[in-house]
C-alpha cells in the first residue's frame, strides 16, 4: 500500500468519525408537518418555558390534539417518529390528528429537557 492510499484511507476514517460526532450532538430536525385545520381538538397542551403542560396525555384514534405556544422563548413539537413536527414558535398553536393507536413521544428541538408523550388508544 502506498503512502498516498494510506492517507486517503485515514481521511475516510476521520470523516466517518466527524459524522458520528455531529449526529450525536444535534439530531437533525425532521421536516415540518403542517398543522391540521378544521378539526376540534379534544386536548390542549401548553408549550411553556421549558416544559409541556401536561406532558403526558391520552386520546382516542381520530382525536386532534392542540399545542399552544406561550413561552417567552421559541419552542416546537417534534415527534420522535416525525409524524407531527411544528415550526419553532412563541405564539399561536399547532394541531395534529392522531389516526393510529400507539405511543407518540415528542420533544422540543431546542430544549431536549422538554419532552411529552401522546398515548392514542
Ligand atoms: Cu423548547
Amino acid at each position: 500500500m502506498s503512502a498516498a492510499i494510506g492517507r486517503r484511507a485515514f481521511g475516510g476514517v476521520v470523516a466517518a468519525a466527524l459524522v458520528t460526532v455531529l449526529a450525536a450532538c444535534g439530531k437533525k430536525k425532521p421536516e415540518v408537518v403542517p398543522s391540521a385545520s378544521g378539526v376540534d381538538p379534544v386536548v390542549t397542551v401548553a408549550a411553556i418555558d421549558n416544559r409541556f403542560e401536561p406532558a403526558s396525555i391520552e386520546v382516542k384514534e381520530g382525536d386532534a390534539v392542540r399545542w399552544v405556544f406561550k413561552g417567552v422563548m421559541e419552542h416546537d413539537v417534534v415527534a420522535e417518529d416525525g409524524s407531527f413536527v411544528s415550526e419553532l414558535q412563541k405564539t399561536g398553536e399547532y394541531v395534529h390528528v392522531f389516526t393510529k393507536a400507539g405511543e407518540y413521544p415528542y420533544d422540543c428541538s431546542v430544549h431536549p429537557e422538554m419532552t411529552g408523550v401522546v398515548t392514542v388508544k
